[in-house]
C-alpha cells in the first residue's frame, strides 16, 4: 500500500476522506453485490504513471507515438481477456459498462432499430432501454419480464411472440438485479428465428463466469458480452466488450474508438491486466464457487427466519429481499437501519413494485466482497444474525449502538486485501 504521505502533506482535506473510506471499508461489512475489494498488485497498477499517457487507436496502430509500454499492457490485457472468457476479441478500452453497452449498440445498430432487454422492475439495467436514459431516443426498445416471481422463471414464450412480432435486431440478456441463471440457449434460439444478434452483458457475473460458478454465454453462442471490471471480477473500475467471433471485433472496436470515446485510460488497462491474471488462477474458482454458495446460504437463513426472497432463492451472488412483505419495513428503512449497524446494502425495486425507485420496498445485497474478505457459511449465519437482530431492535437506539460495535468487532477478524491501516499510524 502506497504511504500517502505525498498527499497527506499537499492535500489533508483529500488525504482525510481517503483515509476515511479505507476505515470504513475496514470496519464495516460490505453487502452491496456490485461492489468488491481490489488486490494490492492492481490497485498498484491503477497508481502508475500510464495515468500521463495518451494512446488513441490500439496495440501497433495509435495515433501518438511513445507507446512502446502502452503496447505490452492492452496486449496483456486483450491476450489474458480472450483466454478468460474464451472469446475471439476482447476490447479493454470503455470507461465503464454503460459506455461499453452504448458502443455496442452503435456497432451493431442503425438509428430506429428494436433491441429487446429485460424489463429494470425485473432485474434489468438502465442502459438496457430505461426511458430515462439519452439511448432510448436513438433506438427503440421492447422489453421481457420474469413469467413467475416465485421462481423467476423468464417467459421465453412471450419473449418469442415479442421478438417474431417486433424483429429486434439485437437480444440483451444481463441484470443487475436478478437471482438466477438466464437461459442463453433459449435466447440465442429466438435471436436466430428473428435474425438478431445476441449479447450478454455480464457485469454482474464476469467474475462467477471467469471462476466458473456461472455458465459462459458464449458457450450457448452469444455474439458479445458487455462486463464492467470491477465487480465480481475484482478488477480496476472499467468496462470491456468481447466477441465471440473475432471479425465482429473488428465492429466493436471501431465504434469504441473513433466511435464513442477518445484515449483509453492506461492505468485501468493496466491494472485490468493484472487482475484477469489474477482470475485465471484456480484460487479465483474456488473464490467464485464460495460467493455463490454464501449466498444460497445467507437467502436460506433469511427465508428461515420468515424473510419474503424475489424468486423465493438465488443461484447467483445476490438476493433481492420485499423488506415491506418480510419486516413491514420500506428498502430505505432497512438500508438506514443496516447502515446504522455498519453493515451496507442498497434499497432496491421489487418485481412489480408498487412503490417508487427512490423509496421502493425491497433491498438487494450480495456476497461479492465479503467472500473477498474470506468468509464463509459461518460467517454468513453471523451477519444475517446482525441483520435480523437489527431489525428486531430497531427502536433500541442503544442496542443498534451495541450491534454495530460487535459488527466493528467482527471485521477486525476479515482483513481487506490491500488496506493496511497500521502502515499509516
Ligand atoms: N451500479 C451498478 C449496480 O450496482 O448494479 C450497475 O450499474
Amino acid at each position: 500500500m502506497p504511504s500517502y504521505n505525498a498527499l497527506q502533506q499537499s492535500d489533508p482535506l483529500v488525504y482525510d476522506a481517503v483515509i476515511g473510506e479505507m476505515q470504513r471499508q475496514v470496519e464495516g461489512v460490505e453487502l452491496i453485490p456490485s461492489e468488491n475489494y481490489i488486490s494490492a498488485p492492481v490497485m498498484e497498477a491503477m497508481a502508475t504513471v500510464f495515468n500521463n499517457k495518451y494512446s488513441e487507436g490500439y496495440p501497433g496502430k495509435r495515433y501518438y507515438g511513445g507507446q512502446k509500454y502502452a503496447d505490452i499492457i492492452e496486449q496483456l490485457a486483450i491476450d489474458r481477456a480472450k483466454i478468460l472468457f474464451n472469446a475471439g476479441n476482447a476490447n479493454v478500452q470503455p470507461h465503464a459498462g454503460a459506455p461499453a453497452n452504448v458502443a455496442t449498440y452503435f456497432a451493431l445498430l442503425e438509428p430506429g432499430d428494436t433491441v429487446m432487454g429485460m424489463d429494470l422492475s425485473h432485474g434489468g439495467h438502465l442502459t438496457h432501454g430505461h426511458p430515462v436514459t439519452y439511448i432510448t431516443k436513438i433506438f427503440n426498445f421492447v422489453r421481457y419480464k420474469m413469467k413467475d416471481v416465485e421462481t423467476g422463471e423468464i417467459d421465453y414464450d412471450e419473449m418469442r411472440e415479442v421478438a417474431l412480432r417486433e424483429r429486434p435486431k439485437l437480444i440483451l440478456a444481463g441484470f443487475s438485479a436478478y437471482p438466477r441463471e438466464l437461459d442463453y440457449a433459449k435466447m440465442k434460439a429466438i435471436a436466430d428465428e428473428v435474425g438478431a444478434y445476441t449479447m450478454a452483458d455480464m457485469a454482474h457475473i464476469a467474475g462467477l463466469i471467469a471462476g466458473k460458478a456461472a455458465r459462459n454465454p458464449f458457450d450457448d453462442g452469444f455474439d458479445i458480452i458487455t462486463t464492467t471490471t470491477h465487480k465480481t471480477l475484482r478488477g480496476p473500475r472499467g468496462g470491456m466488450i468481447l466477441t465471440r467471433e473475432e471479425d465482429l471485433g473488428k465492429k466493436i472496436n471501431k465504434s469504441v474508438f473513433p466511435g464513442f470515446q477518445g484515449g483509453p485510460i492506461m492505468q485501468m488497462i493496466a491494472a485490468k491486466a493484472v487482475a484477469f491474471a489474477e482470475a485465471a488462477k484456480p484460487e479465483f474458482q474456488d473464490y467464485a464457487k464460495q460467493i455463490v454458495v454464501n449466498a444460497k446460504h445467507m437467502a436460506n437463513l433469511f427465508m428461515e427466519n420468515g424473510a419474503k426472497l424475489v424468486t423465493n432463492g438465488t443461484d447467483n451472488h445476490l438476493m433481492m429481499i420485499d423488506c415491506v412483505t418480510s419486516w413491514g419495513m420500506t428498502g430505505q428503512e432497512v438500508e438506514t437501519l443496516f447502515d446504522d449497524i455498519g453493515i451496507t446494502l442498497n434499497k432496491n425495486m421489487i418485481a412489480d413494485d408498487p412503490r417508487k425507485p427512490m423509496d421502493p420496498s425491497g433491498i438487494r445485497l450480495g456476497t461479492p466482497a465479503v467472500t473477498t474478505r474470506g468468509m464463509k457459511e459461518v460467517e454468513m449465519e453471523q451477519l444475517t444474525t446482525f441483520m435480523l437482530s437489527a431489525i428486531k431492535k430497531k427502536d433500541n437506539p442503544s442496542a443498534i449502538k451495541d450491534l454495530h460495535e460487535e459488527v466493528k468487532t467482527f471485521c477486525n477478524k476479515f482483513p481487506v486485501p490491500g488496506i493496511d491501516l497500521k502502515q499509516l499510524s
